[in-house]
């Protein structure tokens, strides 16, 4: 760790099959600002089981999701990476953190408010307590910056409140963390319904488009796109699905939105379609073909985690001893 470095922190749920929407709107980020910070990036197992697992997918996919990291081009001179159920530490400050937020504030949650209206009666406590781990994950390693896509911004936020309150109640123990959310690829939408955020929960496996998906379903996908009855290519409010796509392609090419949709004026809706399948498949066939290489050798990809989860855990006990000694535990 470089002592002259900020930290940055984030994480993906190795809940399903990673999609589009994870990719540029977290980790295409991280690797664009790896190289300024010391940085610690996991897959948020402990969060995933907020939801029902399947015990070997869920395994099966933190590998696949900490392979995809390193395959998209996550360096280890810069990054740690690991998953969080191999630090202790995370659950451990979730609890302590348990006791300095409120009900009132978790219950405003939008994405509680969202996944319990779905499940309800029988919503796990877990759902409601979700922010409280998700600040402890980002205030054990004292972090500066964490990028995320906008719905995470609320969760955020709620971090830097739990933060304050804590430092205000004993002394200065927490770094109070800034959001960074990208400019473009900060939300990318259901392809299929174009106002909905694009999920690794989506309820139609054709709205969203996985790092797995063959190149043949990714054509598939775009082709099916829904976009609207007209024929114009504008970037307006009024046409989300034709706002995604634009969105999608400026987010991998680094090119300008208003420069992307002049490109296509006189041009079909097909067009765009067809072109952003291809600007897809260009930015992901060398990541998934990285990602199997990775998976094939387990045993290096295990050694590489372990040696994450050892670094980050010595980095996370250094915040743990104290919080322990601000709150007044007797020592040992
Ligand atoms: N559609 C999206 N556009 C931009 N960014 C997105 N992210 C997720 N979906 C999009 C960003 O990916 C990171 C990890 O998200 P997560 O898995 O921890 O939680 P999530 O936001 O709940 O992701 P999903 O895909 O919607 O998962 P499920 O379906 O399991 O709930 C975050 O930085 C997030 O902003």
């Amino acid at each position: 760790m470089s002592a002259s470095k900020k930290t940055m922190v984030s994480g993906i749920q190795p809940t399903n099959k990673l999609t589009i929407g994870n990719y540029l709107g977290a980790i295409k980020n991280w690797v664009k600002l790896q190289s300024e910070y010391d940085c610690y990036f996991f897959a948020v197992d402990l969060h995933a089981i907020t939801a029902k697992q399947d015990p070997k997918q869920l395994a099966d996919n933190t590998f696949f999701a900490l392979a995809t990291y390193l395959a998209a081009g996550i360096d280890l001179k810069h990054a740690t990476i690991f998953a969080q159920s191999h630090v202790r530490q995370h659950a451990e400050l979730a609890w302590i953190l348990n006791c300095y937020s409120y009900m009132g504030e978790l219950g405003r949650m939008t994405q509680f408010k969202e996944k319990s209206s779905r499940a309800g009666e029988t919503i796990p406590v877990g759902l409601f307590t979700y922010p409280v781990l998700m600040a402890s994950d980002i205030l054990l390693y004292q972090a500066d910056l964490v990028p995320v896509g906008s719905d995470q911004k609320q969760h955020l936020e709620l971090t830097r409140d739990v933060a304050i309150r804590f430092n205000h109640n004993h002394s200065k123990v927490f770094t109070v963390p800034e959001p960074y959310i990208p400019t473009v690829g900060a939300r990318i939408m259901d392809l299929l319904e174009p106002t909905n955020k694009m999920s690794k929960s989506s309820p139609n496996e054709m709205g969203a488009v996985y790092l797995s998906d063959s190149m043949k379903d990714i054509e598939k996908k775009f082709k099916r796109a829904v976009t609207d009855s007209g024929s114009e290519i504008t970037y307006v409010e009024e046409k989300p699905g034709i706002r995604n796509l634009i969105d999608i392609q400026a987010a991998i090419t680094g090119r300008s939105i208003g420069d992307i949709a002049k490109s296509y004026e006189g041009k079909m809706y097909g067009h765009l379609k067809v072109d952003t399948a291809n600007i897809v498949i260009s930015e992901l066939q060398p990541v998934q073909e990285r990602t199997q290489r990775f998976l094939a050798d387990k045993g290096e990809l295990q050694r590489i985690l372990r040696a994450g989860s050892d670094k980050a855990a010595t980095r996370a006990e250094a915040t743990i001893r104290k919080v322990y000694d601000a709150i007044g535990f007797a020592p040992r």
